[in-house]
């Protein structure tokens, strides 16, 4: 029998489906064998008998490791320079035309060492981790050709290696056109469809594959080859969707199954009936919306009309939503868009694991599933929502370790 741990005076936020809002058990009790949870539910009825290591919360509470299903965590350089001349009236599009812009961290991400691009990723995931996060989505996007998307999703699979915390990566290489291939979308495209999705499979470098479906991004048609080539190489997709303007990317995103179609401020009926059907995750981005600016808000009484799954993630890049912090985006998705407590740590913990097609591995605290735990110094759940800028995270536990 290998390694048994025991949470004992615990209050739990399981988040397991079929149970009203978080699922609470007020007198809890958790019991972890060989990094899997056996038992999550009253101490009354517990199976405390055999060894095992004993940890007494003191009336904590324990919530599932936080899980940040959409990051861009890695990359090279920032953009605050950038910001600043934003803060001086500058326009996004003038700050591009200067070479700035998403092509800005391109340049140095290109011009980045693996060795140098996972040193300057470690403190924004570690960042995360101090908050409780056992869990988080990497994408690739920076690179823009074959060797560079590569190696932004070795880094990020060395960075999962480097702590403890599961990474899944998205290749997200229809992210932008890169300048050499200026005024050649469809070329890009091909590039993309014919190599680097089929060698980033190959090499099993990829969890999942993305795109920007967007005026300033890649067309719908686009998108489909993208999503085809996916499919063909046996990769779920996931999309940046509907966030400046509609385009039935969501809808289209939904027609391949998608895991979660994210951002959706411009979102209409048609394609939030489309998620609906297809199980396609919500995933909601304050932090962009806060950080650009945004006053147009995705439509969340329709999408939760249509029982459409609420995840809610950081966005975390240099560009949109220089972002590190899950309990921020918490707030921020209470305060901007209305979500509620309830729905805010879901987002975070049982609908996040769906949107990566992790639900039946972490995300709720229920047996069989990794024991991945964020153990709280607060009074409810609920503060974890309404504090700003402070962390009341005692202990965090990834694998039962
Ligand atoms: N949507 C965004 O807001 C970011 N990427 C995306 O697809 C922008 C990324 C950047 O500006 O670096
Ligand atoms: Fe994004």
């Amino acid at each position: 029998m290998g390694a048994r741990r025991i949470w004992k005076n615990a209050r739990l936020a399981t988040m397991r489906p079929g149970l009203p809002g978080l699922g609470i058990v007020e007198d809890g009790a958790l019991i972890a064998e060989d990094g899997r949870i056996l038992y999550a539910g009253p101490a009354s009825d517990a199976p405390l008998s055999g060894e095992g290591d004993i940890a007494n919360c003191e009336g904590r509470w324990i919530t599932p490791g936080l899980i940040d299903c959409h990051t861009h965590l890695v990359h090279a350089g920032n953009r605050a320079r950038e910001f600043e001349l934003r803060l001086e009236g500058a326009s996004y599009e003038e700050i591009a035309r200067a070479g700035g812009g998403i092509r800005s961290t391109v340049a140095a991400t290109r011009a980045a060492s693996e060795e140098e691009l996972i040193a300057q990723s470690l403190p924004r995931l570690d960042a995360l981790i101090a908050e409780g996060v056992t869990t988080i989505e990497i994408k690739s996007g920076y690179g823009l050709d074959l060797e560079n998307e590569l190696k932004q999703l070795r880094a990020a699979r060395a960075l999962g290696e480097a702590r403890g915390v599961t990474v899944r990566t998205t290749l997200l290489a229809a992210h932008a056109l890169p300048p050499e291939f200026e005024g050649r979308p469809d070329v890009y495209i091909d590039l993309v469809c014919k190599t680097i999705i089929p060698e980033a499979a190959r090499l099993g470098l990829a969890d999942a594959v993305d795109a920007f479906c967007e005026g300033i991004g890649f067309s719908r048609e686009q998108t489909r080859r993208v999503f085809e080539a996916a499919r063909s190489a046996g990769l779920p997709v996931k999309l940046h969707a509907e966030q400046l303007s509609n385009l039935g990317a969501a809808e289209l995103a939904a027609g391949f199954s998608a895991l979660s179609a994210d951002h959706l401020e411009y979102l209409d009926e048609t394609g939030i009936q489309a998620m609906a059907r297809a199980g396609t995750v919500a995933v909601m981005l304050p932090g962009a919306f806060y950080f650009l600016r945004d006053t147009k808000l995705p439509p969340m009484d329709i999408l939760r009309r249509y029982g459409v799954p609420l995840a809610l993630a950081t966005d975390c890049n240099p560009g949109t939503s220089p972002l590190t912090s899950l309990l921020l985006a918490m707030n921020m998705g209470a305060t901007l868009f209305r979500m509620s407590v309830d729905e805010c740590l879901k987002g975070v913990t049982l609908n996040a694991a769906r949107a990566l097609g992790l639900a039946g591995e972490t995300g709720s605290l229920e047996p069989g599933k990794r024991c991945d735990l964020a153990i709280w110094d607060v009074g409810s759940p609920a503060e974890l929502v309404y504090n700003i800028g402070l962390n009341r995270l005692h202990e965090r536990i990834w694998s039962g370790r």
